[in-house]
């Protein structure tokens, strides 16, 4: 039973035709494409006309390939969205959640409606680009965009309404939103409205595994395809790669680990209260209505940007070569805390990092070893503070962390995990996003029973590597002098 998904990330797209031969999962890559935003004047914003593109090139690809599709879907990262007018066309190109229109709007917004009350409607971790506060950000601004809209839809309900004609929201990334009510089970209405925007854009929430339509005539004819089911699936890559989290244990923490670094465990019902407001986690929707209850830390996205920084200036480092550089540099010299709002935006990562060492009074890194080892170690030591507040938040002790998504080829970053956390670091598979969005087109297909049954299966057919903590001490120690130069509580 063949059947493709689309997996959008914040830098790279890729299709994925799924096989299930003899109980096991086969993928093949049909296509692989990039996600470049696109800056207009002071705006960053998606090219979603290109990636609607890559879509139809990935369908293309896979008739090419003679495998008949049972069904298709997509996923991506969440909080950003197009808004469609009355004559069902979209207005304006979606921003990137990494524009620098939402600056300040999350503080100003709390003067009029408290922090308190938004966590409790939403359960929602408090981040300055969530899409609550975009489209307070286009309020502010008079954007002429709200007055024209008529429909919501986040980046993969709008390809899949390009590709089928239909338009539904769906529930994993309506809760990234900030807009969406867990306990009700619905939109927010109420905060909807206090944020100054119609709630009837807002449609009815479908669940991961529904059906929500079919390739439309247009494409058909256009590419000779024939009318394939649209699913939608847990449609926030974030949803999709801890479904594909291969684990035995009921109770399991997870990393995902790709341009952001999500850390968390799934739980049966949100976790709100005054503790998780204070750690600010988040608790977005999972499969089979469970929810994530987790914390984004900012990932490999300092680096990556590193990378083009040093690449505007004429040098090419792979990322092989930068984690062999990261290696050979002296260790423990400095540490920063990722998720310094310093490092969210796009831009000079050296000399932020430097500004963070020189404010906190560590020695300065210098050249591309010194600024990714301290940017690797830190993201490891992150990861036990985050991991020890899971526990505590969700009353769990985990014998051991499961890595999934493209931050494990890098296997040092594995390695000084499992150190700093003192626990084994399960790692695999690398395409996890795409294999949750498959297993979740074969659930809905009634070939699984439940999420439980798929992950035996992706468990039995992708390799997981296991690192083992080794250098203890040497962590620890590191351990307590980043938390006091992070200034991180208890
Ligand atoms: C990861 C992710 C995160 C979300 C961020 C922005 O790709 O989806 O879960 O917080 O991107 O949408």
């Amino acid at each position: 039973m063949n059947v493709l998904a689309y997996d959008l990330g914040a830098s790279s797209g890729r299709a994925l035709l799924g096989r299930l031969t003899h109980s096991k999962i086969e993928v093949e890559e049909v296509h692989r494409f990039s996600n470049e935003p696109v800056k207009v004047g002071e705006r960053l914003q998606w090219d979603i006309l290109r990636l609607y593109h890559e879509i139809k090139q990935g369908l293309l690809k896979t008739k090419h390939l003679r495998a008949e599709l049972q069904s298709l879907a997509i996923d991506s990262w969440a909080v950003d969205f197009g808004l469609i007018g009355q004559n069902g066309e979209l207005l304006g190109n979606p921003y990137h959640y990494r524009d620098r229109h939402t600056h300040g709007v999350m503080e100003s917004m709390f003067q009029s409606i408290p922090k308190e009350y938004i966590f409790q409607r939403t359960g929602i971790q408090f981040l300055p680009f969530n899409t609550i506060y975009q489209l307070a950000a286009m309020k502010q601004a008079d954007s002429p965009l709200l007055k024209e809209a008529s429909r919501f839809l986040m980046i993969p309900d709008l390809l899949r309404y390009f590709l089928t004609g239909e338009m539904l929201n769906e529930f994993t990334n309506a809760t990234s939103t900030q807009l969406y009510n867990p306990v009700t089970g619905d939109w927010d209405r109420e905060l909807i409205q206090r944020v100054g925007v119609s709630d009837s854009w807002f449609d009815r929430v479908a669940d991961p595994g529904t059906e929500a339509g079919r390739i439309r005539s247009s494409v058909m004819t256009d590419l000779g395809v024939p009318s394939i089911p649209v699913l939608a699936v847990a449609e926030h890559d974030t949803a999709s790669a801890v479904a594909a989290v291969p684990a035995l244990d009921r109770s399991f923490a997870y990393l995902s680990c790709g341009t952001w670094s999500l850390m968390g465990t799934e739980v049966e019902r949100p976790v709100i209260n005054e503790e998780t407001l204070r750690f600010n986690f988040t608790n977005e929707g999972g499969i089979g209505r469970s929810f994530r209850l987790l914390k984004n830390i900012m990932g490999l996205w300092i680096v990556q940007e590193l990378k083009r920084e040093w690449e505007r200036a004429g040098v090419e480092y792979s990322f092989t070569e930068i984690v062999r550089l990261a290696e050979e540099a002296p260790a423990f010299a400095a540490f920063i805390d990722p998720d310094d709002e310093l490092f969210l935006h796009a831009g000079d990562m050296r000399s932020r990092i430097r500004q963070y060492c020189r404010k906190t009074e560590q020695q300065l890194p210098d050249g591309p070893g010194e600024l990714a080892r301290c940017i690797f170690e830190s993201l490891a030591l992150k990861y036990r503070y985050i991991l020890e507040l899971t526990e505590k938040l969700s009353n769990q002790r985990f014998n051991g962390l499961h890595m999934v998504g493209g931050g494990i080829n890098n296997a040092l970053l594995c390695q000084w995990t499992a150190d700093s956390v003192g626990k084994p670091v399960w790692a695999g598979p690398a395409e996890g996003s795409a294999i949750g969005n498959l297993a979740v087109q074969w659930i809905a297909q009634g070939v699984f029973s439940d999420i439980w049954e798929a992950r035996q299966v992706i468990r039995s057919s992708f390799p997981m590597t296991t690192y083992e903590p080794s250098d203890r001490e040497a962590w620890e120690d590191a351990y307590g002098r980043f938390r006091q130069i992070a200034g991180l509580a208890d």
